[in-house]
């Protein structure tokens, strides 16, 4: 049972999420419980405030610690020996998120992922309750919300049982860390352009030495960084 609970300020971004496709089917399911939480639910002023001017000055706006600090704390105990989950901060500063950091989390569940809106948040919510880090790549988003869900959704389908084919979850190319070559399926022309002969020989051997060459190619031309950092770690 994979268990998640997010904290937010904009809960209804995930209704949708949560009952689509293989998520909402891992959810039905019962091997993944997500609880989706409204930060305003631990402000105490007349207006619900979860954010401030930041100190120093400067454009936008920052989220305050108060509230964030006493969710986090009441969905995953105070940080120390007594936190049953771990606490994650999705923002531009964490770490970028790959598949072996995927896995890793899948290991470190319950998770409460916490989703950072306006300028950043308050420096001592990070020092005070958060465990970790970690940023989907570097591009400018408004907020955490969708790293949420691409966190979630890169979870659930390695949860075992989620995905029907488990050959999915973990193909021979991806497992050497390369790029799939292409797909095809019917009608065998289209466009003017045809189906490899290969895939049509029936000579399955053929076939796989034809994808592995082809994911070789693909990654070469497309992802020469995903190379070279094999080449690192077979060095080490
Ligand atoms: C224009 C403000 N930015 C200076 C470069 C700082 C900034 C603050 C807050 C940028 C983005 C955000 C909101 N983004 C996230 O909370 C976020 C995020 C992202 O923007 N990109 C990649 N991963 C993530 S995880 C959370």
């Amino acid at each position: 049972m994979l268990r998640i609970e997010v904290l937010t300020i904009f809960p209804g971004l995930f209704d949708a999420f949560l009952r689509e496709s293989m998520v909402g089917i891992a959810i039905r399911r019962g091997v993944v419980e997500i609880a989706v939480h409204d930060l305003r639910q631990w402000t105490e002023d007349r207006h619900r405030s979860v954010d401030d001017a930041p100190y120093g000055g400067g454009p936008g706006m920052v989220m305050k610690p108060g509230p964030l600090v006493a969710a986090i704390d009441s969905l995953a105990g105070p940080k120390g020996v007594e936190r049953t989950a771990r606490v994650v901060l999705l923002s531009p500063q964490g770490r970028r998120l790959d598949q072996p950091r995927l896995a890793g989390l899948l290991e470190r569940e319950p998770l409460v992922l916490v989703c950072g809106r306006y300028e950043g948040v308050d420096q001592r919510v990070i020092d005070l309750a958060v465990d970790e880090e970690i940023s989907v790549g570097d591009y400018v988003l408004s907020g955490g919300e969708v790293p949420a869900m691409v966190l979630i959704e890169g979870m659930v389908r390695l949860v075992p049982g989620v995905l029907g084919n488990p050959e999915s979850v973990g193909t021979e190319s991806f497992r050497r860390g390369l790029l799939e070559g292409p797909h095809y399926t019917r009608p065998p022309q289209f466009g003017g352009l045809s189906v490899p002969k290969v895939l049509c020989s029936g000579d399955h051997a053929a076939v796989d030495r034809w994808r592995a060459q082809q994911a070789l190619e693909f990654t070469r031309r497309r992802r020469p960084d995903l190379l070279e950092s094999k080449s690192h770690e077979d060095e080490s």
